[in-house]
């Protein structure tokens, strides 16, 4: 067991406010100010990116990536300090210290942002992204999708810098979920938004928002029943030893993004931009195979190591979860307005297209 992780959280938050009142220092440190200087900066410049995941994971190695090929790209004069899950805040805290300037890079995940930035919940919805993964990995690279979000994050005062890909989601209980009646007054956990648990709701079950550190205790301690993330991550955060079914239903996929303080990004000098720019086109592709790689190798761990049952949905009770899912859809459209009719539109649209693309190119592939 190993809740001794979040041992430390009086700390953090300690930590949390001495940052925060230190941001200003920072920027003086760092010759950066919100406005833009004139003048060059003094070198090394380190800038925080803050994760919602503790290290091992696909966020942590995302930032290890992305560390690796700044600091490379600017020759040592940018340095990046990573601060996994649990030194800093919750999500939703590291969210708030993106946008008062005491972190640089964060993560944060749709199913905590959706409160902030509601058009980002229809990462949240199921049933959206497409069955082939390979064209949930085209989008997800794509320019065009960053695009239709970056107004959406920019009036928070965020810069979207990426989407990255976790896998899909699964979920763990006591039992298998194998329709929506088996989520019958089942306490399920989800991240911390309204329509994060829409998407549970619609399924009979009685959600509650609960932050990532919290969930263990919880399943331990029974006030809860369920809980759903990536496979990588439920075997991270132990959730496998306080349940005893992971049921492979594949609603949705895990998608987190890469903030920046709008101000802060926009106040870089020129070369600065250009190596986050340029290293956050290094790692995209690098964040597919790292997350398909630890589902994978986690899966397998955890039925090494634990007496866990695994369910795997068949495309018939699949549909049953779909056809249930389609109302959270509107849901969605009433709290997000034309922005969010635009954004869902333009998504389905994309995805469409990409299939087309892809179906075409096996097709010419065989000789079709
Ligand atoms: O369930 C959560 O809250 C978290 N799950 C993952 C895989 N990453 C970050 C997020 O906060």
């Amino acid at each position: 067991m190993h809740t001794f992780r979040f041992r430390f959280w009086p700390l953090c938050a300690a930590l949390v406010l001495a940052l925060a009142g230190c941001s200003d220092d920072q920027n003086a440190n760092n010759g950066e100010s919100t406005a833009k200087s004139p003048e060059a900066p003094e070198y090394p410049v380190t800038w925080r990116f803050a994760l919602e995941e503790i290290e091992g994971s696909v966020q942590h190695a995302y930032a290890e990536a992305l560390k690796e090929r700044i600091e490379e790209r600017s020759d040592g004069r940018i340095l990046i300090d990573v601060f996994p899950y649990g030194s800093l805040g919750t999500s939703t805290q590291l969210t708030e210290l993106v946008r008062n300037g005491s972190v640089n890079l964060a993560f944060a995940s749709p199913g905590h942002l959706a409160d902030k930035v509601p058009e980002v919940g229809i990462f949240t919805l199921h049933f959206v992204l497409p069955e082939d993964t390979s064209v949930t990995r085209q989008l997800l690279a794509s320019p065009e999708l960053i695009t239709l979000f970056e107004q959406p994050y920019a009036s928070q005062n965020m810069k979207l810098l990426a989407f990255v890909p976790e896998g899909w989601m699964a979920w763990t209980a006591d039992k298998a979920l194998r329709t929506p009646e088996d989520f019958q007054g089942f306490r399920i956990r989800t991240m911390t938004s309204d329509i994060a648990e829409e998407a549970y709701r619609a399924y009979g079950a009685e959600p509650s928002q609960i932050p990532y550190s919290q969930v263990y205790s919880d399943l331990q301690l029974q006030k809860i029943d369920g809980q759903s993330n990536p496979v990588f991550a439920i075997e991270e955060m132990d959730f496998y030893e306080v349940q005893s079914t992971l049921t492979v239903a594949r609603p949705a996929q895990f998608v987190s993004s890469v903030i920046s303080n709008l101000e802060w990004y926009n106040s870089l000098q020129e070369n600065q931009q250009q190596w986050l720019d340029n290293a956050l086109k290094d790692v995209a592709e690098i964040a597919w195979e790292t997350q398909e790689e630890l589902n994978q190798t986690r899966l397998q761990k955890m039925l090494e190591e634990a007496q866990l049952s695994v369910v795997r949905l068949t495309d018939a009770e699949r549909e049953v979860f779909r056809e249930a899912s389609m109302p959270v859809r509107d849901i969605y459209l009433e709290r997000t307005g034309e922005s969010g009719q635009q954004i869902m539109g333009t998504l389905l649209q994309l995805i469409k297209t990409l299939e087309a693309k892809n179906q075409e190119s096996a097709d010419s592939g065989n000789g079709g």
